[in-house]
């Protein structure tokens, strides 16, 4: 099993992104298996295979600890961890080729406390990979693009796992496109476009940024996917391939 973890802020479009991968895998004769790690989801636009909310009720965490809904997302989020053999046990009966794991939409609650880094480590699979999708409505401008970008090498840095970033959401940016692609593909291209935006501290600050996360080897070259037109699904998918394949002659 192949395992394909979606990452983002909220509402960048992982669930959305989960659905179409469904079928794009389905359609090519590969069996698949979808995983909601979401405890507060509502409404995914799919019937996932495994679902969280079986395991961990909102309400009930509420009502048993006391909690207001914040305090039993966080509490519930950590619980993530506790049903990670029910998972695994779910997951071994499927036994898909890959499994799609859709996360919470409050990205620190998945990356930054210990269940999301748990799961993604200890899973069962021959590959892994994290997937991470930069909002297109979050990156319109510069220092957005490279604030962005930072949360993306955090991301990295928590989860430990190889990442692909993502231009989700890419039909929404219209005409703007083709220059937020051609920021994520060339840092000189980004730095000038910082300069024309904000000159002074705002532009030293993101700049050197911009600069140490060129010299840490971290690529942000996006990959633009809408999911809705599914533009892009053919690039994501040969990416993943191709790094999933990495990581398993690099475990060898
Ligand atoms: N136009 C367009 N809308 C999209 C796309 N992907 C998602 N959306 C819409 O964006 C909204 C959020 O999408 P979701 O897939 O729920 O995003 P999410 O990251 O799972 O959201 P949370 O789990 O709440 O963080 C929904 O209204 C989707 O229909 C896309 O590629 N293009
Ligand atoms: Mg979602």
């Amino acid at each position: 099993m192949r395992a394909i973890f979606l990452t983002g802020t909220a509402g960048a479009g992982k669930s959305l992104l989960c659905s179409v991968l469904l079928p794009w895998y389905s359609d090519k004769g590969a069996t698949v298996a979808s995983v909601n790690l979401d405890p507060g989801a509502q409404n995914l636009p799919y019937e996932p295979d495994i679902d969280i909310r079986d395991y961990l009720d909102l309400t009930t965490v509420m009502q048993n600890y006391q909690l207001g809904p914040n305090g039993a997302l966080i509490l519930a989020a950590d619980l993530v961890a506790t049903r990670m053999n029910d998972i695994q046990e779910a997951l071994d009966t499927i036994n898909p080729d890959y499994a799609i794991f859709d996360s919470p939409g409050q990205i620190e609650l998945f990356a930054y406390r210990n269940s999301g880094p748990y799961i993604i480590e200890n899973i069962s699979a021959e590959g892994r990979t994290v997937i991470f999708l930069f909002d297109s409505t979050l990156v319109s401008t510069p220092t957005n693009f490279v604030s962005i970008a930072l949360l993306a090498a955090s991301i990295q840095l928590r989860l430990k796992a190889p990442q692909i970033n993502i231009l989700s959401r890419s039909d929404m940016l219209g005409p703007n496109l083709k220059k937020v692609v051609s920021w994520s593909s060339s840092a000189p291209k980004l730095e000038a476009a910082l300069y024309e935006e904000t000159k002074g501290s705002a532009f030293q600050l993101s700049s050197t940024l911009l600069r140490d996360l060129a010299k840490s080897g971290i690529s942000y070259e996006l990959i633009p996917v809408s999911s809705t037109t599914r533009d892009g699904l053919l690039d994501l998918s040969a990416t993943i391939t191709r790094q999933l394949s990495q990581g398993e002659e690099m475990e060898e």
